[in-house]
């Protein structure tokens, strides 16, 4: 993939779609035709039937995405800023709802809007290199990609607010200690760890699986009573399917099971 052609790439290969932030001149920053090209990926990788899993990445052995693209930042005005404002949100909450698992494989910088970007997926495996900030306050905004409210519900009030009201990165290591990150692996071998996890989640029941994202994604906005009652209502949907069947069916004839997404 080169700069000149496209901001995003993808490829799709196995049931796992990888996209590829590519703008590594500008460490993977995000402008606006990176946040559309960005939005056009997640919705092919949604709506085609190939597709399990997707892995988002950036470019290059330096960086995930260095955050919001402070040069356009620097240009907007009150229009075109709620026009940016509402493309990264919308991608935000695209990837956050999108019905297939989506892994963050972060392989360098996450600063600003690229760690929100990560925060948005799933779960994250870190590169040795990776850095993670929100470094918003010292520009003068708070972050504005949902960083202020899926931060500290991942890693805690406390440590949220010290990475918030600092600006301060820390290294993947850190990350992992304090749960942003589930693996810190070498740079070579993050795609291969994730496409292994994608892997793994691929032989399970689509379905199940996506109606457990589901159910973690909007459980988590409810109180427990109604987490639980969205719990059981999934259940009993998952009930009806061929997959259940067969799932269980294989289990007790102690052989693999066949899922057909039914
Ligand atoms: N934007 C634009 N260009 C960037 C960039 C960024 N975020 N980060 C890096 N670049 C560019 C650099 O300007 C440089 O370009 P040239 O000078 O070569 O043309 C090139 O990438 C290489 O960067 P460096 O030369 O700086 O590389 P270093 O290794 O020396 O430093 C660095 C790497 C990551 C430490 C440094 O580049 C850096 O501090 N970058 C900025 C990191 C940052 O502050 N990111 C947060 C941005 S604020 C909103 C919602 C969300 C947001 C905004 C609005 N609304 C709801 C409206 C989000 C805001 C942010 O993300």
């Amino acid at each position: 993939m080169s700069e000149t052609d496209s901001n995003v790439g993808i490829e799709i290969e196995a049931g796992i779609a990888t996209i590829t932030v590519d703008r590594p001149k500008k460490l993977n920053a995000l402008d606006n035709d990176t946040l559309e090209e960005l939005g056009e990926a997640f919705q092919d990788a949604i709506f085609d039937d190939e597709v399990g899993v997707v892995i988002l990445t950036g470019a290059g052995e330096k960086a995930f995405v260095a955050g919001a693209d402070i040069e356009m930042l620097s240009r907007q005005g009150v229009l075109d800023g709620k026009q940016n404002s509402l493309l990264g949100q919308d991608l935000m909450d695209l990837i956050e709802d999108c019905p297939k698992p989506v892994i963050a494989a972060v392989n360098g910088f996450a600063l600003g809007g690229g760690c929100e970007l990560a925060l948005a997926c799933d779960f994250r495996y870190a590169s040795e290199n990776a850095v993670f900030g929100l470094p918003e306050v010292g520009l003068g905004i708070l972050p504005g990609y949902g960083g202020t409210q899926r931060l500290p519900r991942l890693v805690g009030t406390g440590r949220a607010m010290e990475m918030i009201l600092t600006g301060a990165r820390i290294d993947a290591g850190e990350a992992l200690r304090i749960g942003l990150v589930n693996r810190v692996l070498p740079l070579g071998e993050l795609l291969p760890a994730c496409r292994e996890t994608a892997g793994a989640i691929l032989s399970k029941g689509p379905l199940a699986v996506q109606m457990a994202k589901e159910a973690v994604r909007r459980g988590s906005l409810l109180s427990l009573k109604e987490g639980l009652a969205l719990e059981a209502d999934l259940f009993g949907l998952c009930s009806a399917t061929e997959d259940m069947r067969e799932g269980m069916k294989a289990f007790l004839e102690k052989r693999k099971p066949e899922f057909k997404g039914a």
